[in-house]
């Protein structure tokens, strides 16, 4: 059964999905947006679990389109929590009037080009079709979450969690043994709210991980009322800073200072800054000298955070620089440890081998346990893209174009596949800047882009080959001027056995990689093909 026309097809009711699907309809297009959950939200909806809580800061990671929307929501911490965060969204999807535009419980499972047509025929897991002239994937970079291969997990009699996918009642933890998989963000999160519920924690641990505090705080009226007075102006100097967050990267080297000094200004940056810490110096992230100063730093705060020097050694990361594994912004993390119920399992050298009916096997021990929570990442960046089968030109599927690692012209096409568009996809800034900043980027610039081409009566938007490899070249010799390649670290693929190493996210900085896209648009949209009806290709 096919199923009315659109005009764009967004999937994912995410922040992305919602900002889009909104400005799409704006502009005039019949659009509609699929999402496999019951409600809006994305990763806002599935990661409930309690520590859940936004690493960005809440006036930065909200939208900029609106300015009454802006100035009538309060947020009320420094940081939000996930549950602030999905208020948001409710708040969003009703201001606007977005449901009717949605279709929730909806996934899909597959999208095919029909050249002749040029549209997209879309089929949902229920079998219902849809045709779309553009595809927006607003799929997201953390959403299909990811569990360890481990022999018995079905023989488990407790329970088991995944912080991806939490569950919406609460979980009680009391007079429970829990064990927690996984020391990324969530686990950061999670544990010190666990430590304070369960009777014992145990928490198994195969990398540790820098963190960064958080220093969340209560937004006060007056600095609401000072910031909305001239919210323009934070949002100008979010734009224009590489990371998309407001901070003003270091001038200086860090190997230019004393010791004395760098230490007095990564005190003071520690103390106030979250995200903000690793750009204290203009080369923290692109100098492992300068690099070794600042984990140095941070490995000192464990060895006084925790009591314990055995302890502290083995949650002390060593092996790989700073920030190049996406560091964790914590809250009471280490102090967590120093509690007598909670327990860290090094399985960086004995790994977990098998899960009982009763528990976890590491190193021979057999670990007794009521409930394990799998913090164990997600299939990152390409997971969710590669999820449905998506088949392009002449029957080839993404899949098979991206084998060996995704590419794409700017983050946002690849060739083979016009009219297929993605937001915050491989090749653009996505997770290394400001993921709100991002979307708003690419969706003004997308809105903008399928304007144009109705305007001009452009049926076919095409990334040409020629320059999608040349923007490969480009995010790779960006990241290669980085230390970012130096982790195996889910940027870099590294988080999914067998999945291709390529470093995926474009490291160049928002700032100017907003400068590139502008200059292709003023170029009359150079690198893409525009195909009209009655002609051969209108531009490359
Ligand atoms: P992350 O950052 O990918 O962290 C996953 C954690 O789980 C990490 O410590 C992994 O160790 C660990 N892990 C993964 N697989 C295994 C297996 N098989 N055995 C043991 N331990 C494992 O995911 P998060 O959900 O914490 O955070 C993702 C992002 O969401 C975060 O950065 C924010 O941007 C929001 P590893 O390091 O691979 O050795």
């Amino acid at each position: 059964m096919v199923e009315d026309k659109y005009d764009v097809i967004v999937v994912g009711a995410g922040l992305g999905g919602i900002r889009a699907v909104h400005s799409f309809d704006e502009a005039g297009f019949k659009v509609v947006g699929l999402e496999a959950a019951a409600g809006p939200g994305g990763v806002w909806y599935w990661n409930r679990y309690p520590g859940a809580r936004c690493d960005v800061e809440s006036f930065d990671y909200s939208y900029g389109f609106s300015k009454e929307l802006e100035q009538q929501w309060r947020w009320s911490e420094r940081y939000a929590t996930q549950p602030e965060i999905l208020r948001y969204v409710d708040h969003v999807m009703e201001r606007f009037e977005l449901a009717p535009l949605f279709r929730f419980n909806t996934r899909v499972e597959s999208l095919t080009w029909d050249d002749n047509r040029a549209e997209w025929t879309v089929v949902t897991e229920q079998g219902r079709e849809l045709v779309g002239t553009h595809v927006v994937m607003a799929t997201g970079q953390l959403s299909t979450t990811k569990a360890p291969q481990v022999e018995g997990v079905d023989d488990f009699e407790g329970r088991i969690l995944h912080t991806g996918e939490w569950p919406h009642e609460e979980v009680d933890f009391s007079g429970k043994s829990v064990g927690i998989i996984g020391t990324g963000s969530s686990g950061v999160q999670l544990i010190p709210i666990v430590a304070r519920a369960a009777d014992d924690l145990l928490v198994f641990q195969r990398t540790p991980t820098f963190t960064v505090p958080a220093n969340n705080r209560p937004i006060s009226d007056e600095e609401d009322a000072r910031i909305k007075a001239d919210y323009e102006s934070r949002r100008e100097t979010a734009r224009m800073s590489p990371s998309g967050l407001g901070f003003d990267p270091g001038k200086v080297s860090a190997l230019e200072v004393s010791d004395e000094e760098f230490r007095a200004r990564m005190e003071e940056q520690y103390a106030v800054a979250g995200f903000g810490f690793a750009l204290a110096y203009r080369d923290l992230l692109i100098d492992q000298d300068a690099n070794d100063r600042a984990a140095a730093f941070l490995r000192d705060k464990i060895r006084e955070k925790v009591d314990n020097p055995d302890l502290a050694e083995k949650l002390t990361p060593r092996g790989y620089p700073f920030g190049a594994k996406r560091p964790a912004v914590d809250s009471g993390y280490y102090e967590a440890f120093n509690r007598d119920n909670v327990h860290l399992v090094d399985i960086s050298e004995a790994p977990i081998e098998r899960i009982t009916a009763t528990g976890i096997v590491a190193g021979g021990i057999e670990h007794e346990l009521d409930i394990i929570v799998f913090a164990t990442g997600f299939d990152a960046l390409t997971g969710s893209l590669l999820r449905p089968t998506i088949t392009g030109r002449g029957g080839v599927t993404l899949r098979e174009k991206w084998s060996v690692g995704p590419v794409t012209y700017l983050g946002l096409g690849t060739h083979g596949f016009p009219n297929l568009f993605i937001i915050c996809g491989p090749g653009s800034p996505s997770v290394l800047a400001n993921v709100l900043l991002g979307i708003e980027q690419h969706v003004d610039w997308l809105v903008e882009l399928l304007v144009a081409a109705r305007k001009d009566d452009v049926t076919q938007i095409e990334v040409t080959a020629i320059a999608e490899k040349e923007w490969v070249e480009h995010v790779n010799q960006r990241a290669e001027e980085t230390l970012y390649p130096k982790a195996a670290s889910w940027y870099l693929g590294a988080e999914v056995p067998g999945k291709p190493r390529v470093f995926m996210p474009y490291s160049g900085g928002i700032r100017g990689y907003r400068r590139i896209c502008n200059q292709v648009a003023d170029a009359g949209y150079q690198g893409f093909a525009l195909t009209r009806p009655d002609a051969d290709s209108a531009a490359s």
